[in-house]
């Protein structure tokens, strides 16, 4: 037991030290930005802007369950979402009270993103990707 928690520190560590663009689907371990989902139902701060292969953590604070989302399925999606020329869209899906979503931008431009349930109420947020 003493021996697994002496080694945990250390994986962790080596996983700092190979710290990248985001490949596979393997957690990021550097985030570049953090984002809140708050309960007023808005994305704090509301932009941010970061250079292309880092990532940005979206940190659900509030009671309610949010997305982070760039899949339009309505008008009012679709309105609210930008996407750079060929980047792909990605969606969160529900992301609990406490619970943390990340994702690695590896395409530059801008990006404006919307939570699924709380579009309505203007829940919008925009990442700015520099090259
Ligand atoms: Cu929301």
């Amino acid at each position: 037991m003493r021996f697994l928690i002496a080694l945990a520190p250390m994986a962790f560590a080596t996983a700092c030290a190979t710290s990248g663009p985001a490949v596979d689907g393997m957690t990021p371990a550097s985030v570049a930005e953090t984002v809140d989902m708050t309960a007023a139902l808005n994305f704090s701060p509301n932009a941010v802007t970061i250079n292309s292969g880092e990532t940005v953590e979206f940190r659900n604070i509030s009671t309610f369950t949010h997305t982070v989302s760039t899949t339009a399925d309505t008008p009012a999606e679709t309105q609210a979402v930008m996407l750079p020329n060929g980047a792909e869209a990605f969606d969160s899906g529900a992301v609990a009270p406490g619970e943390t979503f990340t994702h690695t931008f590896t395409t530059p431009g801008t990006y404006r993103y919307f939570c699924e349930p709380h579009v309505g109420q203007g829940m919008i947020g925009t990442v700015i990707v520099n090259p």
